[in-house]
């Protein structure tokens, strides 16, 4: 299903009023405000191709219904989300959980929605029917060669799915490690890890970019060889210029210091981007913003002073995608809360006094440094990511249209209440 565009306007129409007042009220005390809209307006980030089902633990999975049986119905679900918030203009794809059968009506697809593809994703962490050698012990890591060629060359596979979608990047998460003490040469896993991504990174066109992303533990429980961003880094870094290091914000062990990783990354030209979660004790893949919102705002001071530093485009310099996993939530409703999110953290950050905050910095002035943080992070600027949406044709409360729609309803009549997304 498509959401006709009169029917967004109907709605804004309704609350316009009441959207002018509140966005007349923090207007008032901003600087360069035309300029913040258009770049909140710029801001879109991707949606993961396997975020659009219910996920669920190894407990159990209780669906909503309506998930998308197709990537052409995937596709179609990214299509409600951007046409709602204007912020979701490209999907993420898995391999082999969304092979394009036919890369070209799946691109024309995607183009009548307004959508593009953002980086591909391997997937060697699970079995599939036709593959010959098993990933129980890993697979670029693998000790035996012959496992690690056919992940090699699974790698490659995906690259040239990308390239027939015209993706620019290759996003590689590994679970290779050990369960046990004893179980793997540390040393030696690294080194095979590096061979291996050496051959898929010869594979790369000269365009393209491989993302490496890193996790301290699950599945494997007592070691995983791409674990923190410094074995990443480490990867990227002897792997060359088209590599760099991708932050998934549940990937780090308890009260890690994401901010500042984001920011020696940034500064080295090794942060590939994101995968936005929020998780309260590990990779919990939860709503952005629905934990610590803080933080998130904290890693977006960090990227708009960083990319600013850098000359980098906040929405092109580096990949925006959310990686989220929905147990009881519309999977499409958690996205919309997402984005906003990530868009209310970024709009804060733009508004942080940056020439002030140098100033306290020089003068050791820490209460005044925090001061400035927090007036930008205490400021409410939804009525700004509102007029933002407005004036790029999405909805003031793309989440008030898409219930009062009934959109979920509507897509378990036409899917059924048992459809089945591919993915986790
Ligand atoms: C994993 C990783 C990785 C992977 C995804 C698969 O974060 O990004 O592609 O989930 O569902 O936890
Ligand atoms: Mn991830
Ligand atoms: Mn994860």
């Amino acid at each position: 299903m498509q959401l006709e565009k009169h029917i967004i306007d109907e709605a804004n129409h309704k609350q316009q009023a009441a959207h002018q007042r509140r966005f007349d009220f923090v207007a008032a005390d901003i600087n360069s405000l035309d300029a913040i809209i258009q770049k909140i307006s710029d801001f879109n980030i991707a949606i993961p191709s396997w975020a659009l089902g219910t996920g669920g633990t190894r407990f159990g999975r209780f669906s909503g219904g309506g998930e998308p049986r197709s990537l052409e119905e995937k596709i179609e679900d990214v299509g409600l989300i951007h046409a709602l918030n204007k912020s979701s203009n490209s999907i993420s794809l898995h391999i082999p959980w969304d092979i394009p059968e036919n890369a070209s009506s799946i691109k024309a697809l995607a183009a009548q929605h307004g959508l593009r593809f953002d980086a591909v994703n391997s997937n060697t962490f699970q079995d599939q029917p036709s593959q010959q050698y098993s990933y129980k012990y890993g697979s670029l890591h693998h000790v035996d060669k012959v496992v690690r060629k056919q992940a090699v060359e699974h790698n490659i596979d995906v690259i040239n799915y990308g390239i027939e979608l015209e993706s620019k990047a290759l996003s590689v998460w590994l679970s290779d490690g050990s369960n046990f003490p004893g179980q793997l040469n540390m040393r030696g896993a690294f080194e095979r890890t590096l061979e291996s991504l050496h051959e898929i990174y010869d594979a790369l066109p000269a365009d393209w970019k491989v993302w490496i992303e890193y996790k301290p533990y699950e599945p494997n429980f007592y070691s995983t060889t791409i674990g923190d961003w410094g074995q990443s880094y480490l990867l990227a870094s002897k792997l060359g210029k088209k590599a760099q290091t991708l932050v998934d914000l549940g990937h780090h062990l308890q009260g890690a210091n994401i901010e500042q990783i984001v920011s020696l990354l940034l500064m080295e030209g090794k942060l590939a981007g994101f995968h936005f979660n929020d998780s309260k004790y590990g990779d919990d893949d939860l709503t952005v913003g629905s934990i610590n919102p803080y933080q998130l705002f904290l890693i977006f001071n960090e990227l708009v002073e960083g990319m600013d530093a850098r000359g980098l485009n906040h929405a092109t310099g580096i990949g925006w995608m959310i990686d989220a996993s929905h147990n009881i939530k519309d999977p499409i409703e958690d996205l919309l809360q997402s984005v906003e999110a990530i868009k209310i953290a970024y709009a804060q950050a733009l508004l942080i006094d940056q020439p002030a905050l140098v100033q306290a910095q020089q003068n050791n002035d820490v209460v005044l440094a925090q001061e400035i943080l927090q007036q930008a992070y205490r400021t409410d600027v939804r009525p700004l990511l509102a007029e933002a949406r407005l004036r790029s044709g999405g909805a003031l409360q793309p989440l008030d249209v898409y219930r009062q729609q009934t959109v979920r309803k509507q897509l378990i009549n036409e899917r059924g209440a048992l459809a089945v997304s591919t993915g986790l």
